[in-house]
C-alpha cells in the first residue's frame, strides 16, 4: 500500500491533497518535522531528514512536488495528469516555477511572521520577501486573465502551484490586488479534496 510520511502541518499536505484528489488508498504516517525526521530510522527513508516522503511499490520518493507529479502520472491519467506531452510540459514548468520563483519568498515571510521564535522574527525581512514576491505574482496573475486554470482543466500543475501559494495564508500576505491569482487560488483551495486535508490540521 502507498505510505505517505509527514504531518499535515508540513509540506506533506501537498501530497495528501494529491492522494485525496485521486481517491487512493494510503497509509498516512504523520511524522513531525524536525523532531521525528532526524532519527536513524527516518534518515533511511529520506536522507535529507525532510518530509514528505512517499513509499510505493517498494520504492521511496521525496520532494513534495516531484511526488505529486509521480502520483499524477501513475494514478491520475485523465484526471490530474493531462493527456498531451505539451500539457505535461506546462505541469513541469509551473511546478518548477513555483518551487524556485515563489516558495523561497513565501517561506521567508512565514518564518519571519509565524514560524521563528518571536525574538528571531524580522518584519523587515518579511516585507522584503513580500516585495520580491510581486514579480512572480504578476506573472501568474497576467497568465490567469480569462482562464479558470493553468491548463484546460484542473491538473497537478494547478495543485502544485496552489499548494505553494497557500503559504500566503499562513504568512498573512494580501493577494487581493491580484484579482486573477486570488480567484484561482480560492477556486483551487475550495476543492473538496483540499478541504479534507485542511480538516486533518485541526
Ligand atoms: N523541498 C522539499 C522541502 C522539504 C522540507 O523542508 N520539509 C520540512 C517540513 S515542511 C522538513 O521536513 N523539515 C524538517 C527538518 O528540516 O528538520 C520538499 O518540497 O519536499
Amino acid at each position: 500500500m502507498i505510505k505517505l510520511y509527514g504531518s499535515p502541518m508540513s509540506r506533506a499536505a501537498r501530497c495528501l491533497w494529491t492522494l485525496e484528489e485521486l481517491e487512493l488508498q494510503y497509509e498516512h504516517v504523520p511524522v513531525v518535522p524536525s523532531a521525528e525526521t532526524r532519527t536513524p530510522e527516518f534518515l533511511k527513508i529520506n536522507p535529507n531528514g525532510h518530509v514528505p516522503a512517499l513509499e510505493d511499490d517498494g520504492k521511496v520518493y521525496w520532494e513534495s512536488l516531484a511526488i505529486n507529479l509521480y502520483l499524477a502520472e501513475k494514478y491520475g491519467q485523465g484526471k490530474l495528469w493531462p493527456a498531451s506531452v505539451v500539457d505535461h510540459g506546462y505541469c513541469y514548468q509551473w511546478s518548477f516555477w513555483a518551487i524556485t520563483e515563489v516558495e523561497p519568498h513565501l517561506i521567508a515571510i512565514v518564518k519571519n511572521r509565524v514560524a521563528l521564535p518571536p525574538e528571531q522574527r524580522s518584519e523587515e525581512a518579511a516585507k522584503a520577501a513580500e516585495e520580491a514576491l510581486k514579480a512572480p505574482s504578476k506573472v501568474i496573475d497576467d497568465y490567469l486573465a480569462g482562464r479558470e486554470y493553468l491548463g484546460k482543466t484542473f491538473t497537478i500543475g494547478d495543485l502544485n502551484v496552489a499548494s505553494v501559494y497557500s503559504l500566503a495564508l499562513f504568512g498573512r500576505v494580501d493577494l487581493s490586488s491580484y484579482l486573477n491569482l486570488n480567484a484561482w487560488l480560492q477556486r483551487c483551495l475550495s476543492r473538496p479534496a483540499q478541504q479534507r486535508v485542511a480538516g486533518m490540521k485541526k
